[in-house]
């Protein structure tokens, strides 16, 4: 009697144990709702992005076929050679609107390059050859130091290297950083010349057309151009809206979700020519652009861009860090 009520207790206690188990799809969701919920997002520092800013700043004006230039480059590929096994250089030469062959390097660098998915995050980091924005004629003719425009967009994709290299835990998707040479080689209006397309953005042009591996294809990309100014304030360009409206609108949301809407305003701009321009007419694949925009100076852009100004007094750490830190958001929930 003992035996038998024995054997029927440890069959209730089996079935009960049992019944408790998760089942396989209990399981499965389990896991990835804790994936869902636990994506660590590791913290961008603006100081460290202010540096490398500063770093490209020392070498002087990153004008094409000049020192400073060649020796910028240098750096930036062995930096990104520090972080990722996988750099690839595209050297060619440009042809700048007054004919000049002007030597290039687009330099991209892959996290996870065996991923199919892949985003692309791009900037310029070449720097304009003459201040025309400026009031004096005699200054027009200089270069100018683009710490806003170009070195700031460069510091920010490599403090972004820096922090997914040392990252436990890495994004999901594969990453491209391009940093494009020649964008800023443009026709000055100073010289009166006849109007010439396609001057601008010869790097993001020849890359399009060249990618630096065959059949290369990305799911979207976003680009950084005068990411370091103070106030900054980024609308919603009219060709990104263009080609990419959903990715657009997905940024802006991320960035408004982290505390950034000070700096990623809800308010549609104007066109503009920039790099994403080419890589969404010739690539095809849909780029946006993360741009400062300052509507009340006319030209679309802040009041120290193509001038004398444009230098390190006018870098502000804590923008540097809102586009920084909306990026990782952006990679980590893709
Ligand atoms: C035009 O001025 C038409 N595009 C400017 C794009 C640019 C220049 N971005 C940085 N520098
Ligand atoms: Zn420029």
């Amino acid at each position: 009697m003992k035996h038998k009520l024995n054997i029927i207790l440890s069959t209730v206690l089996f079935v009960f144990i049992w019944s408790c188990k998760p089942s396989k799809e209990d399981r499965q969701s389990n896991t990835s709702i804790e994936k869902i919920n636990k994506v660590d997002v590791p913290v961008f520092n603006g100081d460290s992005a202010y540096l490398f800013v500063k770093k490209q700043v020392d070498f002087g004006k990153r004008v094409p076929n000049t020192a400073p230039h060649i020796l910028c480059g240098n750096y930036l590929y062995s930096t990104l050679k520090s972080y990722s096994e996988e750099v690839i250089v595209q050297e060619f030469i440009g042809t700048s609107f007054d004919k000049k062959a002007l030597k290039l390097r687009n330099i991209v660098t892959s996290f996870n390059p065996k991923a199919s998915k892949r985003i692309i995050l791009a900037a310029h980091w070449d720097t304009r050859p003459f201040a025309d924005q400026e009031v004096k004629e005699q200054s027009q003719l200089k270069p100018i130091d683009g710490a806003n425009d170009g070195a700031s967009g460069v510091g920010v994709l490599l403090e972004f290297a820096r922090v997914i290299s040392i990252a436990k835990e890495k994004p999901q998707v594969g990453i491209d950083i391009i940093l494009f040479d020649g964008e800023d080689y443009g026709q000055p209006d100073f010289l009166k010349l006849p109007q010439q397309e396609n001057t601008w953005c010869l790097g993001s042009q020849y890359w399009a057309a060249n990618k630096h591996k065959a059949n290369y294809q990305a799911y979207y990309g976003i680009l950084l151009d005068m990411v370091g100014g103070k106030n900054a304030k980024f609308a919603m360009d009219g060709t990104s809206r263009q080609f990419a409206p959903e990715i657009q609108k997905s940024v802006w949301n991320t960035a408004n979700s982290i505390g950034y809407s000070q700096y990623f305003i809800y308010q549609n701009s104007e066109q503009i020519i920039d790099d994403h321009l080419y890589v969404n007419q010739i690539a095809k694949i849909p780029m946006i652009d993360i741009i400062e925009y300052e509507p009340s100076d006319g030209s679309y852009f802040a009041n120290t861009w193509h001038t004398l100004d444009d230098n390190l007094q006018n870098i502000d750490k804590n923008s540097l860090k809102a586009v920084g830190q909306t990026l990782l958001q952006v990679l980590y929930q893709e």
